[in-house]
C-alpha cells in the first residue's frame, strides 16, 4: 500500500482535498481521528494511503503535529496572518479588528493588516486612516486589488510562508488572492441587489500552493463577529496588547491594570502618541466587558 504526505487544501462535506506535488488527491478521513476529536482541517499535513491513482482517491492515514491551530477560521499551520479590511465599505470595524489581533496574538503568528479599497478614499478618508493607525503596532498596508496599488508589497512578505487571509465578508479577500496569483480561482461576491444575497461568496477556506512564490495561501470565509479566545482572562489581556510590554515596567504599581491606577506609565504613553490611541481604548473596552461578566 502506497503511503504519500500532502496537505489538506479543501475539507468540504466530509471529503478532504489533499495537495501532492500539486495534484489535489480526494480523501475521507479514518474515523480513529474522530475518537480523539481531531477533525483534519485545511491546512494540515497529512499521511494519506492511496486507493486509487488513477482517480487520485485516497484516505488519510496521519495528522502531522500543527504547528498553530485556528479555530476561527477552521485551519492550521498558517505562518503568518493577513487582517484585510476595508476602511469604507464595508465600514471598518475596530472591534473585530482587535479581536482578531489578541486571537492571533493567543497563537503566536505574525499577523499583518491589509486596508484594502484604497481606490474608495478621498483625501479626508486617507488623513482618518493615517490618524488611526499612527504608531500601529502591526505592519498596516494600504491596497487597490482595483488600481493595482501595492499588491507587490504583499506578494513579497508570502516567499515560503503559508499566509492567511481573513476578515469581514466583501473587503476584497479573494480579489486580493486572485489578483496575486493572477488566476481567477478565488470565488468573488457580486452580490446580487434582487435577492441580496451573495453570489459567489467563499464558503469554504481554499488553500493554494503559488509556485512562483514557493508559498501557499489560503482564502476563508468572512465573518461578521468575533469573539476574545477563551483561554484569556480579564487580568491577562493586557499582555496581548502586545505594544504596552515596552511601558509597564515605569507603572508605579506591579501589576497595574493600566485602567485608573495613578501614575500609570501605559496611559502617558498613550497621552503623548506613543502608544495608538484606538488601540488603548479597545483594550479598555474589553476589559470592562470582562468586568461586568465577572460581576
Ligand atoms: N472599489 C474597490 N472594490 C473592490 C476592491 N477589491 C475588491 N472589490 C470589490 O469588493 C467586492 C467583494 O470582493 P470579494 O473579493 O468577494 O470579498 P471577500 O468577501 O473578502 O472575498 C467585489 O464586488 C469586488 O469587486 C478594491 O480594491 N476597490
Ligand atoms: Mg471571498
Ligand atoms: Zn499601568
Amino acid at each position: 500500500m502506497v503511503e504519500i504526505e500532502g496537505i489538506i487544501a479543501k475539507a468540504i462535506d466530509g471529503f478532504y482535498y489533499i495537495l501532492v506535488n500539486k495534484e489535489e488527491y480526494c480523501c475521507r478521513s479514518r474515523k480513529k481521528f474522530r475518537f480523539k476529536e481531531i477533525e483534519p482541517k485545511v491546512g494540515d499535513k497529512v499521511t494519506i494511503k492511496i486507493i486509487d491513482f488513477e482517480k487520485r482517491e485516497g484516505v488519510i492515514e496521519k495528522i502531522h503535529e500543527r504547528t498553530s491551530d485556528f479555530i476561527r477560521p477552521q485551519i492550521s499551520n498558517v505562518t503568518q496572518v493577513f487582517i484585510v479590511l476595508a476602511y469604507l465599505e464595508p465600514k471598518v470595524n475596530l472591534e473585530m479588528l482587535n479581536k482578531m489581533l489578541i486571537n492571533f496574538e493567543v497563537e503566536g503568528v505574525k499577523t499583518n493588516i491589509i486596508i484594502n479599497k484604497c481606490d474608495l478614499h478621498g483625501e479626508e478618508d486617507d488623513r482618518e486612516v493615517n490618524e488611526l493607525f499612527k504608531s500601529f503596532p502591526y505592519d498596516v498596508i494600504k491596497v487597490s486589488v482595483k488600481d493595482r496599488i501595492n499588491i507587490n508589497t504583499i506578494k513579497n512578505k508570502l516567499h515560503n510562508n503559508i499566509s492567511c487571509f481573513c476578515g469581514a465578508s466583501g473587503v476584497g479577500k479573494s480579489s486580493l488572492l486572485n489578483e496575486i496569483v493572477s488566476k481567477n480561482i478565488m470565488d468573488i461576491s457580486t452580490l446580487s441587489q434582487k435577492i441580496k444575497r451573495g453570489k459567489h461568496t467563499t464558503r469554504f477556506s481554499q488553500l493554494i500552493y503559488i509556485d512562483e512564490l514557493d508559498g501557499y495561501l489560503i482564502d476563508t470565509p468572512g465573518f461578521t463577529s468575533v469573539s476574545i479566545s477563551k483561554n484569556i482572562g480579564m487580568d491577562d489581556l493586557k499582555e496581548y496588547f502586545i505594544e504596552f510590554m515596552d511601558y509597564y515596567e515605569g507603572c508605579k504599581f506591579r501589576g497595574c491594570r493600566h485602567i485608573n491606577e495613578a501614575q500609570c506609565n501605559v496611559k502617558k504613553a498613550v497621552q503623548h502618541g506613543k502608544i495608538n490611541e484606538m488601540r488603548y481604548e479597545m483594550y479598555v473596552r474589553f476589559y470592562n466587558k470582562f468586568n461586568q461578566k465577572e460581576k
